[in-house]
């Protein structure tokens, strides 16, 4: 179990519980134990492998030392599967709608008695939600103009979620002696920002042994269908996972097959007819006899294509380039030197410059920007000009005395609602690195988000546009913009292009970013990192990039210190 899936089960623990009506002390102590597990360096389970003592973390008392160490050795938490039980489904997927919290949904479900999507957008489409105490008009409008992504968001998870849990689950199959290969296929291999569901292949000689570790797994909770050669299960997170038991000799055919995209697939089937050739999951055939399948390799080499990597099977010109031999090599983690966006506690971070620059260097990055928030992010305790100048002179400070990575005095400035700079010329231009972005008024008109973007674009001391949409993955769309001009403003202007990479953003995301690619822009990946456990998204930004087709040239951040000094 990582913390992240240690500290779900809390937060989903303590909305279950608000849903409840459960006593407000209770919810806090399981929502701040969440928030100091996902803040810890120190892995939660190895912890409790080690048996130390849990309670000297903040907000962790006796009672949650010991819920932390059953999660951690079970997968489970007893409680959570009984208000589970408790709470239908449907109530807990309002729960995604943005603006509707626990509160809200107790009085859909306990008042109304409303217990799925539909009905609560049948409700609020009749006007019953607006005659509810506390309510009004406007958050029914609100509630209908979101219900509907959050009916498409309930059914697919985040691909940090769906990658941890489908690796987890491949690592520990490769550990039983019958097994020869496994794999994470589907969407979750091509690193789709969201997965449906997950894939995962095994070869073995018997199908009884990797089904019944699966179905003892501590991540899945229930089986729900187990015949020959598939199974498929329900993760205690929520996700469903289908696994399929294959030989040997087709493993690299089922592993094509399942990976997909079905786009992509439909193209080789179709490369493989045109050769007189069949193929399926069990392999490629010539009439009776199989020719290939053992490897994905021999697959694609037998439709006359080099292997492609699965982040780019979308049908999106990828064939076309493998014929050509053009296909891109792709963008690597450890290529990334640096980290140009993350937050320490002069805004809304959880750690110190020293904190967050000894763990950068620790992944060794070469280079890192400290970007806290600017004045307009009052929430996030952003910085006016005197306590941002006060804070820079902490950070060269800090670059003095610390060695094997250098520090940029850096800050993310909102890009405000008036087509202004949160801060003004003089301050900026005293900046190594200017982060811009949008975080109010995001719904404002396509006008005005193009004119405070040509903005940020053209001032002078701006470096780099932040998050460039707003978009929050699943829940929230971007602003309105032109992103086509955005970007060739960006272009004429030497500013660069930021694909965040946390798994909430994903902004720039794969389109996107290859535009940005294609008229030169340079991209960053960075993670906004607000911990120093924030920095292990970068994977994400990476994933990303990958199906967008970046090489090393193409990201920024790949540059070594003296190099990125250089392009400075
Ligand atoms: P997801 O789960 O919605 O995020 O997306 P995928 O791509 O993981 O889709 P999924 O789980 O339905 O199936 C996994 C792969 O298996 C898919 O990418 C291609 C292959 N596949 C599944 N069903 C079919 C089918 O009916 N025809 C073909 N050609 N391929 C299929
Ligand atoms: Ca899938
Ligand atoms: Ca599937």
């Amino acid at each position: 179990m990582t913390n992240e899936q240690i500290a779900d089960v809390f937060e989903q623990l303590a909305d279950l519980l608000e849903i409840q009506g459960a006593n407000p002390f209770r919810l806090r102590a399981y929502r701040n134990a969440a928030r100091t597990i996902k803040s810890t360096a120190d892995s939660f389970a190895a912890l409790v492998e080690q048996n130390t003592d849990l309670t000297q973390y903040s907000g962790i008392g006796k009672d949650l030392a010991k819920q932390i160490a059953e999660i951690a050795d079970t997968g489970r938490h007893p409680k959570l599967t009984e208000l589970r039980e408790q709470i239908p489904q449907g109530v807990v997927d309002m729960l995604r709608i943005p603006g509707v919290g626990p509160k809200k949904v107790a009085v859909f479900f306990n008042t109304l008695n409303i217990t799925s999507l539909d009905g609560l957008k049948a409700a609020a489409e009749s006007g019953k939600l607006a005659d509810l105490r506390g309510f009004g008009k406007k958050t029914e409008q609100a509630i209908l103009q979101n219900i509907d992504l959050a009916a498409e968001a309930s059914s697919r998870v985040s691909i940090s979620v769906a990658r941890s849990s489908a690796e987890a689950v491949v690592e520990d199959l490769l550990l039983l002696e019958e097994v020869t290969q496994a794999s994470v296929a589907g969407s979750c291999r091509r690193r789709k920002e969201t997965c449906g569901d997950l894939d995962v292949l095994v070869s073995c000689s018997s199908h009884d042994v990797p089904m019944d570790a699966l179905a003892g797994h501590p991540l899945v909770e229930s089986v729900l269908q187990r015949g020959d050669t598939k199974q498929r299960v329900r993760l205690s997170s929520g996700i469903e996972l289908d696994m399929r038991v294959v030989s040997n000799e087709s493993f690299g055919a089922a592993l094509q097959y399942f990976t997909g995209s079905k786009e992509h697939n439909v193209v080789v089937r179709q490369r493989a007819k045109d050769r007189g050739l069949k193929i399926n999951e069990y392999g490629v055939f010539r009439g009776k006899d199989q020719v290939a399948g053992a490897t994905e390799e021999d697959v694609y080499e037998a439709v006359e294509l080099p292997w492609i990597p699965p982040e780019l099977r979308e049908n999106r010109g990828e064939i076309e380039a493998a014929e050509k031999d053009r296909l891109p090599e792709l963008l690597t983690i450890d290529q990334i030197k640096g980290d140009l966006h993350m937050h320490t506690t002069a805004s809304d971070g959880a750690a110190s410059i020293v904190e967050m620059a000894e763990a950068a260097r620790l992944r060794g990055l070469e280079y890192i920007a400290i970007t806290d928030h600017s004045k307009r992010v009052s929430m996030a305790n952003g910085l006016d000009a005197d306590r941002l100048r006060s804070h820079w002179e902490q950070i060269r400070k800090v670059n003095e005395q610390i060695s094997g990575i250098e520090l940029l005095c850096g800050i993310e400035c909102d890009i405000l609602e008036d087509a202004t700079m949160d801060l003004d010329d003089e301050v900026l231009s005293e900046a190594d690195w200017v982060v811009a972005v949008l975080h109010y008024g995001l719904q404002q008109p396509r006008a005005q988000i193009m004119k405070r973007l040509m903005c940020a674009v053209s001032n002078p001391h701006v470096n780099i546009i932040g998050h460039p949409t707003g978009r929050l993955v699943s829940r929230r769309d971007g602003a309105d913009m032109n992103m086509t001009e955005v970007l060739k403003a960006a272009a004429d202007n030497d500013v660069m292009m930021e694909i965040n990479a946390h798994p909430k953003r994903l902004d720039l995301d794969d389109i996107n970013a290859a535009a940005a690619r294609d008229l030169g822009i340079p991209i960053v990946i960075s993670t906004d990192a607000h911990s120093v456990n924030g920095f292990d998204v970068l994977q994400y930004g990476v994933d990303q990039a990958r199906r967008a087709g970046l090489s090393k040239v193409d990201v920024a951040n790949t540059k070594t210190w003296s190099q990125f000094r250089k392009l400075l």
